[in-house]
Parts: structure tokens; C-alpha cells; sequence
């Protein structure tokens, strides 16, 4: 029997690859572009319009470069990223920051929950053992706390670092997840459409540097203002009876403790009684309407969820 055509057992290696926001960090980009290119098959930049030569200069260090027409944000650059790896047939998208906040030298760590199939999505973590944060201001890391705590009551998915857009797509990851938000929102966007569409998300230690000439783009102030509200709007939607219902209750007891001082009382001071009764009164009526408010959305989504269930056949 003469030999066959040669069959390939060898599986083909996995093709990585990494993604970079990019705004006006031309001080950084070069350095990062080359340290990741070390570790990965091709570095993808997003630039919206930079000023400065961040464009040339990551081209020149072997990046390919995509530049929007308008500024589209973080989220609308994300967008793009997770097209293109998709077109290129990547099995693995890696996000991380042009900034210098990120070290290129964890790739390694962070794809290997991807390529052990043991996670679709991990998280580059610098509030789990072993990752930790260089100069971070105090008032920053308990934003992030704040928002964190917010999140995990809404997901399943107990998240410790859900700011850290150090971060890994499997193919599965980038196939399936839908996303709209354009600011940094988004990065709590992802792990809600993760945790329904029941992908595997782990967290490997990391370290996140501050001492960097450009950290952030936005104010701590407004970067956190907008992610945590978009945590507690999507926690009222999923939860409404905890987000309206336990301040509502805390209303009504409190009202109905100050009518309660103010009937008491009615016999000795008449005249006086009548300020605290009113706000009595006002901090009850607030109360009810928050917990029937709470009482009729919740209802509402299990109407709709019942209507997707019947209509659909989702679950
Ligand atoms: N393409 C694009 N990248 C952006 C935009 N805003 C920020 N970036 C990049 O996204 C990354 C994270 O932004 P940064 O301001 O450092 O956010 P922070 O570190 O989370 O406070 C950095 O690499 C920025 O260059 C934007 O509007 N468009
Ligand atoms: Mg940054």
C-alpha cells in the first residue's frame, strides 16, 4: 500500500489578535504597539480622529489602523473591533488600552482561560489575588466598588473588576455578543449580555498603572457618574421591587413614625403639629407610590418575559 495524501493532526494555531482604542496617545502607542506585537499575530488601532500622530506612529510600529470619521466613543471603536477580528477569522480579540495602563506582557495569562476553553470572556483583574493597581487614587477605586456592588446585584456573574478594559474574546464571545452603548458604560453592557447569553466569564490578577502620562480620558467625576447610572437603571429594570420598593418602605416607615408624633401630640401643641403632619403625610404618599411603582414593574416583567417565553420560546 503506497502512503496517502499527508493528513494534517496538527490542529492550526490559533490567531490572535489585539485591539486598541485609540485617542491622542501618541506619547504611548508606539512602545504598546510593538510590546503587543510580541505576543500576538496582528494589533489592530481604532483612532477617532486623533489630532496628534498616533496614526502614523502606530502604523510605523506595525499596527493596521482604522480610523472613524467622527468620534465614536470607546463603545462605537469596540464596534469595530469585534468586526474586523470577526473578518479576519480571529479565535482570540484582546482589548487593551494605548495608554500604557496595560502591560502587553500578561496577554499570555489573560488568553489562556480562552484557549484551555475554560472561559469565553476574561477579565484582566486588578481586584483579585494577585492583580493589584500602581498610584490609583483613593476616590477611583471606590467608584469602582460602588459600580462593582451595583452591577453584581443586577448579574449572577460577582464580578470584582467590571472597569478593566484589559480583556479577552473567544470567537464564540465575539459571534455572539450585541452591544450599544458608545461611552464606558459599556463595559457593564457587555457582562449583562454575557451573563444572558450564558457566557463563561473568569478574571485573571492584573496590573493597572496610573502613574502613566495620559490614564483617562474623562473625569473620575463624570466617567463615574455615567457608568453608575447606567448600573442602577439596568438594576431598577431587572430588580425594580429592591431599587424602589426598599427606599419606598424606609419612606412610608418613616412617615408613618412622624404621623404617629404628630397625632400625639395634637392635644397639647395644635398649632405646631400641623408642619410635621403635612411632611408626615408627603414622606408617606412618596413611599407608597415608590413601592407601587416597584409592585407594577416587576409585574410587568413577567408579563413580558412570560410574552417573549410564549411568542419566542425563549427562555
Ligand atoms: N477610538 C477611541 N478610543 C478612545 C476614545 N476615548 C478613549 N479612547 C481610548 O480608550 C482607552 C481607554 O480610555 P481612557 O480614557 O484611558 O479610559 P480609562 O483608562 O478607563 O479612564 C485609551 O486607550 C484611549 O486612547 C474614543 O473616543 N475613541
Ligand atoms: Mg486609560
Amino acid at each position: 500500500m503506497g502512503d496517502g495524501p499527508e493528513v494534517d493532526i496538527v490542529a492550526s494555531k490559533p490567531l490572535i489578535v489585539a485591539g486598541m482604542p485609540m485617542y491622542n496617545e501618541e506619547e504611548t502607542i508606539g512602545t504598546i504597539v510593538r510590546r503587543t506585537l510580541r505576543h500576538v499575530d496582528a494589533v489592530l488601532c481604532i483612532d477617532d480622529g486623533s489630532s496628534d500622530s498616533s496614526a502614523h506612529l502606530a502604523t510605523r510600529c506595525g499596527a493596521q489602523v482604522t480610523r472613524h470619521r467622527v468620534n465614536r466613543g470607546y463603545g462605537g471603536a469596540l464596534k469595530t473591533l469585534f468586526v474586523k477580528s470577526l473578518q479576519m477569522g480571529a479565535d482570540i480579540l484582546i482589548t487593551l488600552d494605548s495608554d500604557g495602563q496595560h502591560d502587553p506582557n500578561d496577554i499570555p495569562k489573560i488568553i489562556e482561560p480562552i484557549l484551555s476553553g475554560e472561559a469565553d470572556i476574561v477579565i484582566g483583574s486588578r481586584f483579585i489575588d494577585g492583580g493589584t493597581s500602581v498610584d490609583m487614587p483613593a476616590y477611583r477605586r471606590l467608584g469602582i466598588k460602588v459600580i462593582t456592588a451595583a452591577s453584581n446585584l443586577s448579574s449572577d456573574l460577582n464580578i470584582k473588576d467590571t472597569q478593566s478594559g484589559f480583556r479577552a474574546f473567544s470567537a464564540k464571545a465575539l459571534e455572539l455578543l450585541r452591544f450599544d452603548c458608545e461611552g464606558m458604560e459599556l463595559s457593564l453592557e457587555i457582562l449583562e449580555d454575557a451573563n444572558e447569553k450564558e457566557l463563561k466569564v473568569a478574571e485573571i490578577p492584573t496590573v493597572i498603572r496610573y502613574d502613566v502620562p495620559k490614564g483617562s480620558r474623562f473625569t473620575a467625576l463624570s466617567h463615574g457618574f455615567t457608568v453608575l447610572a447606567y448600573a442602577l437603571i439596568t438594576l431598577s429594570q431587572k430588580k425594580p421591587l429592591i431599587v424602589l420598593g426598599i427606599p419606598g418602605f424606609g419612606l412610608l416607615a418613616t412617615g408613618a413614625a412622624m404621623g404617629l408624633r404628630a397625632i400625639d401630640s395634637v392635644g397639647e401643641f395644635t398649632d405646631v403639629t400641623i408642619g410635621p403632619g403635612i411632611t408626615a403625610a408627603w414622606i408617606g404618599v412618596l413611599g407608597l407610590s415608590l413601592i407601587a411603582t416597584g409592585l407594577v414593574l416587576q409585574s410587568a416583567r413577567s408579563i413580558l418575559k412570560l410574552l417573549i417565553v410564549k411568542e419566542f420560546g425563549i427562555d
